[in-house]
């Protein structure tokens, strides 16, 4: 399958990542993305493009035009403040602090677009993050003209990523801005499923009140791990979206049967919409070994997984999410993407 990927995802070199109480050197590296290159390469995928640049346009068909301002000029604004280190929020509009708006200082104003302080901003993100959007909707290219599957290789990634937020390590929901490409392209219907240990809550929200695109997530349950505050099982979307949102929150320790079996129902789901097209927001940290997660999936599980997906016989974009045990990131992207193909017919 065709493979998209771009160097300027090295432009996103935030050397901070707040965890439990100290900085530490950031989960999310560019040696992520190196690995899965290189594994890649081992293993003969060598059908690799350059992303096109389809501009803001479709960036802003998924994200408010305040906040793509605000990423434009976080750190110019945060630098010009005098502050030293990289930008991070640590005040929010939190329950009973209501005032409308962003405020006008930037300490204020990062804070009201963020989610969660483990992620700081500095020079090159915006770059890095607009580059992987591009990753995205050229993946969605691929295959509005005719392939069967692509890979879209984004760093960084995007499922936390609301309309007006960033955290999570994300800035751009990649995923969202190919879901929403695909149905501006002329695609009745589409899915989006987020296989990452994570809950998509971006996409979630992104989508929520819509029938156009089914959203679904296989997660660690949020009452023990990030993003906390949505992915429950009781979330299934909101007035012409009631029904369209399928949430599948799991134990600390599941094992890959639990898991198998989670993602048997979310497919049987995807069949019964019918979709156009298939977007999988790709995250390999259900892995036993990953450093920040709690489930249990072997290397040999990813492999058995992509086969099962291309059963669903839906043209489907793999677009990179999650995967922190960096040394087998590449086996384990690897082998989803190459248990789908082998299941082709
Ligand atoms: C991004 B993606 C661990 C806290 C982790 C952020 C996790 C972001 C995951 N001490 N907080 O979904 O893989
Ligand atoms: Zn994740």
């Amino acid at each position: 399958m065709k493979i998209v990927h771009t160097e300027k995802h090295r432009l996103r070199a935030s050397k901070t990542e707040l965890s439990g109480g100290i900085f530490i050197e950031p989960h999310e590296s560019a040696q992520r993305v190196e690995h899965i290159m290189a594994e890649l390469s081992k293993r003969h995928h060598t059908d690799i493009v350059e992303p096109r640049d389809f501009g803001l346009e479709p960036i802003l068909r998924v994200h408010d035009a305040d906040y793509i301002a605000f990423l434009q000029t976080c750190w110019t604004d945060w630098q010009a403040e005098g502050f030293e280190g990289e930008a991070i929020a640590s005040t929010w509009p939190s329950r009973r602090m209501t005032r409308d708006g962003p405020p006008r200082n930037i300490d204020g104003k990062i804070g009201y677009y963020c989610l969660a302080s483990e992620t700081s901003i500095s020079g090159g993100t915006w770059e890095a993050a607009e580059a992987a959007a591009q990753v995205a909707l050229t993946g969605a290219r691929i295959i509005k003209d005719g392939a069967r599957c692509a890979f879209s290789l984004c760093r960084p990634p995007g499922h936390h990523a609301a309309q007006d937020m960033f955290g999570g390590y994300c800035f751009l929901n990649n995923a969202a801005i190919a879901a929403q490409s695909f149905r501006d392209g002329g695609a009745k219907r589409v899915a989006v499923l987020d296989v990452d240990f994570h809950h998509g809550n971006g996409t979630q929200a992104i989508f929520y009140d819509r029938a156009d695109v089914l959203f679904l997530s296989l997660h660690g349950d949020p009452d023990d791990a990030f993003p906390y505050f949505l992915g429950g099982a009781d979330e299934t979307g909101s007035g012409p979206g009631e029904g369209f949102n399928a949430n599948y929150p799991l134990p600390p320790g599941c094992s890959y049967s639990t898991w198998v079996a989670a993602l048997t129902e979310a497919m049987d789901r995807i069949t019964d919409y019918a979709p156009d097209a298939l977007v999988v927001s790709l995250g390999v940290d259900t892995f036993e070994r990953d450093p920040i997660s709690f489930f249990k999936l072997s290397t040999d599980n990813f492999t058995d997984y992509g086969r099962l997906l291309a059963g669903l016989g839906v043209p489907t974009l793999f677009v990179m999410e999650g995967g922190y045990a960096v040394a087998e990131i590449g086996i384990n992207t690897v082998n989803v993407l190459e248990g789908f193909e082998s299941a082709l017919p």
